[in-house]
């Protein structure tokens, strides 16, 4: 397999609710799409998904637009690939920059996906065609909205809630949920916004019956993560701290969490995403797929990823409509009781609608041998 051509978009879509953590807020979703074309004209998309500001990881969507079209792009094109697991070593002579890499590793994926005329989740290796699914609540600006957001999540089947907690919504965000929703398979995300120094406080958590605290201390504490675990009963579930297979490694030797939450776009890819699954399987660990508010490509292949048997807990993922008025996919993701069943069809499976992908493209790049 030779890729031939790379289309590569920036893009723009509004959400319709801004979504808040406590690292910030996105109210307009800026991504990049990456066309690959293979010699027999098949084509695969990818989706990048860094933010616009380096708060979540260092990227933003500008450093991977460089790093496509400046390093990527010459190093990929007109390559010869047996199979697009090579492509992890192929760019592994750039350091990190893993969403600009999984943006464009994804893309070779889905090609070669449909040059075999599979669906990707079953390329990739995935047990199952249905993913359950639960939903993530950014920072509400009331607890009567965030009751609202809640109920409606339940309505659609959610099988458990996230809420988003910082400094401040905390302690007493968690009892009023707690209050008016004792059953609730709820867990919280605090996205790095605490130290060892919040100990005590981390240690009240503990009373809310949680199926997890995710990413409470910082992304480079893997350390300080397996010395809050030792003080906490509820299981840690690292995000920001895990980004590639060495960090899942050194969290698991150092017990720094029970569960992973595991992105495509934090590690670098599907194949990074891939080698994390089977190590974490084999030490016993728990994990389930993470979002990034994705449109319809980012998104089908965060739900084929996490068709890998032992992504056992509920997925991040939503349906499109929870946060797009119109997706760039047909059909839309949807989510029915609890779960996203999967498209049978070759690649991720879903039609991109060019039309509206280009009344939300910003800027479009070809390169061709
Ligand atoms: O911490 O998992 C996170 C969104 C953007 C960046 C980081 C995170 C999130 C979410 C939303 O929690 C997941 C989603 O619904 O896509
Ligand atoms: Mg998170």
């Amino acid at each position: 397999m030779k890729i031939v051509k790379f289309i590569v978009r920036m893009v723009e879509m509004p959400m319709k609710h801004a979504f808040s953590t406590s690292f910030g807020t996105v109210k307009n979703k800026r991504f990049i799409i990456v066309e690959a074309y293979d010699e027999a004209g098949n084509c695969g998309y990818g989706e990048c998904d860094a933010f616009e500001q380096p708060w979540y990881t260092e990227e933003t969507v500008e450093t991977c637009w460089h790093m496509i079209h400046d390093f990527f792009i010459p190093r990929l094109l007109n390559l010869e690939l047996k199979h697009p697991s090579e492509v992890r070593e192929v760019l592994d002579i750039f350091r990190r920059n893993r969403m600009a890499k999984a943006g464009i590793e994804t893309a070779i994926w889905d090609v070669y996906a449909k040059r075999l005329g599979k669906p990707l989740y079953e390329v990739i290796g995935g047990r199952r065609n249905k993913v359950p699914v639960g939903v993530s609540i950014g920072l509400q600006s009331s607890t009567n909205k965030l009751y609202e957001v809640i109920d409606e999540a339940l309505a659609n089947g959610a099988q458990r809630i996230k809420v988003k907690i910082k400094p401040g919504q905390d302690i007493e965000l968690v009892t009023t949920i707690r209050q008016r929703y004792p059953q609730l398979p709820l867990m919280v995300d605090a996205n790095s916004a605490y130290t060892l120094q919040d100990m005590n406080l981390l240690q009240q958590l503990d009373q809310f019956d949680l199926l997890m605290i995710e990413q409470p201390l910082g992304a480079n504490d893997i350390y300080q993560h397996a010395q809050l675990q030792k003080q906490l009963k509820t299981p840690i579930c690292l995000d920001e701290s895990i980004c590639s297979l060495e960090d899942a490694m050194t969290a698991i030797e150092l017990k720094a969490c029970r569960i992973f939450n595991i992105k495509i776009a934090r590690v670098g890819g599907i194949q990074e995403a891939k080698l994390i699954h089977n190590k974490a399987a084999a030490a016993g660990m728990k994990m389930w797929g993470g979002g990034m508010l994705e449109a319809g490509i980012g998104r089908a292949q965060s739900v084929a990823i996490a068709t890998l048997e032992y992504f056992t807990l509920p997925a991040d993922t939503s349906g499109s409509s929870h946060y797009f008025e119109q997706d760039i996919i047909h059909p839309e993701v949807v989510v029915e009781n609890g779960f996203i069943t999967l498209p049978d069809k070759a690649g991720i499976g879903y039609q991109v609608d060019e039309k509206i992908l280009d009344i939300y493209t910003l800027k479009k790049t070809t390169n061709a041998i």
